[in-house]
């Protein structure tokens, strides 16, 4: 048998009624093939880091235990995406439904699809506070203890919803 690995997603949408997409996904990360739904945090809304002529942001994390390698789980949250009628515009620009794989275990990855952990989530309050919410003792590999990051990462306008 494959070991399951824990895994934490993080989703945002800010387009097409955001609340409802990023509940949807949660639904539909939930019947992910070889995955175990563990929990989802609560959602959160933001302003936009980034270009600040978009929508706010609908953001949440989800847990799960997989067996999928990360190559396999990166298609799946793509091809979720795709079905959210996803179009690439522009980088960091407005978006129905982004899905981004956060943590894979212990797990290291830098290739051309893939960088784990996630590149900038240790900066962004909408993926920390989340994360912290559902799970208070994850390390970050190479990191610090989420709950460091934490204290270095002003709330701004993120708030609970
Ligand atoms: N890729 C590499 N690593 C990963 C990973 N860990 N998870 C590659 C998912 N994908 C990963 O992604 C481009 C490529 O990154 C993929 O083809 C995959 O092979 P994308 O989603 O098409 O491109 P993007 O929109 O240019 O970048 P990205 O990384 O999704 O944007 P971000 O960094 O997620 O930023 N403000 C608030 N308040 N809330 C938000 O959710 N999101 C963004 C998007 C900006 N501002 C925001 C929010
Ligand atoms: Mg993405």
């Amino acid at each position: 048998m494959t070991a399951k690995i824990r895994c934490f997603i993080g989703l945002g949408s800010n387009l097409d009624d955001p609340v409802n997409q990023v509940t949807r996904a949660i639904n539909e990360l939930a019947s992910l093939e070889k995955s175990q739904f563990v929990q989802a945090s609560s959602l959160y809304a933001s302003a936009p880091v980034g270009p600040q002529d978009q929508p706010d942001f609908i953001n949440a994390v989800v847990e799960l235990n997989t067996e999928l390698t990360p190559l396999e789980l990166l298609d799946e949250l793509q091809a979720l995406e795709q079905k959210h009628q996803r179009v690439r515009e522009r980088h960091w620009g407005p978006r129905t439904l982004d899905l981004d794989l956060l943590l894979y275990g212990d797990k290291q990855i830098n290739s051309d699809r893939l960088t784990v952990p996630h590149a900038f989530m240790h900066e962004r309050s909408f993926v920390l506070y989340p994360l912290f919410e559902i799970s208070q003792d994850i390390e970050i590999p190479q990191d610090k203890l989420l709950s460091s990051l934490l204290v270095e990462c002003p709330l701004g306008s993120l708030t609970k919803i």
